[in-house]
């Protein structure tokens, strides 16, 4: 544990600010492959280059059995029926779990296991806490109107691993029909 560590901070679950941190911010343009329409990605760029979600997230050290934590904050929206979501990661550690606490609005978290590649759907709002084993893949879609403020906490050492994600995306899709979002499988386009 570092001795400077700041060990109690603030937060606001309505607008998803933490005293400290570093904050990552994603937008649209940085999210064009996560959606399965990304020539719909690049129309909507055409306008404007939302901002998707924003993470601050706190390390108060790296030692074996130190926690790290961020707090999410994915604001609401659609591409072509699909919802807002996160880029979506294996930890690097395979084995490093973490924990999900939602705080405000509604949302669902896809988990995919890395052996089996079975996925799974976990509601993740307020009062929903989410348990993500070691060795899935997990990604926030924001399935409400407000923004999705949620708390994720993991080992030190869980470090993310985007690669894999990037190239061949979760095998599940989340889009909304008739007001409702549905599981699909990802149809894998030709390519021309
Ligand atoms: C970190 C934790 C979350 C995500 C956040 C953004 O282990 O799972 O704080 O970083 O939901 O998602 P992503 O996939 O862009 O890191
Ligand atoms: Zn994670």
């Amino acid at each position: 544990m570092n001795p400077e560590a700041i060990l109690s901070q603030v937060y606001d679950p309505q607008t998803g600010h933490l005293s400290g941190g570093m904050t990552v911010r994603r937008h649209l343009s940085d999210l064009r492959n996560s959606f399965s329409n990304p020539a719909a990605v690049d129309e909507h760029l055409k306008q404007e280059d939302p901002l998707l979600y924003e993470v601050v997230a706190v390390e108060p050290g790296d030692a074996d059995g130190d926690l790290h934590y961020g707090l999410g904050i994915l604001y609401p929206g659609q591409i072509d029926g699909e919802y807002y979501l996160t880029k979506g990661h294996y930890h690097e550690t395979r084995e490093a779990a973490e924990v999900y606490i939602g705080l405000r609005g509604e949302g669902m978290m896809l988990l995919e296991d890395e052996q089996s590649g079975e996925s799974r759907l976990e509601p993740l709002g307020a009062g929903k806490v989410v348990y993500v084993p070691g060795h899935t893949a997990h990604r926030t879609m924001n399935t409400g109107s407000e923004p999705l403020t949620y708390f994720g906490i993991y080992p030190a050492d869980a470090g993310h691993d985007y690669g894999a994600l990037a190239e061949r995306n979760f095998h599940k899709v989340l889009i909304e029909e008739n007001g409702n979002p549905v599981l699909r499988d990802r149809r894998i386009e030709e390519q021309p």
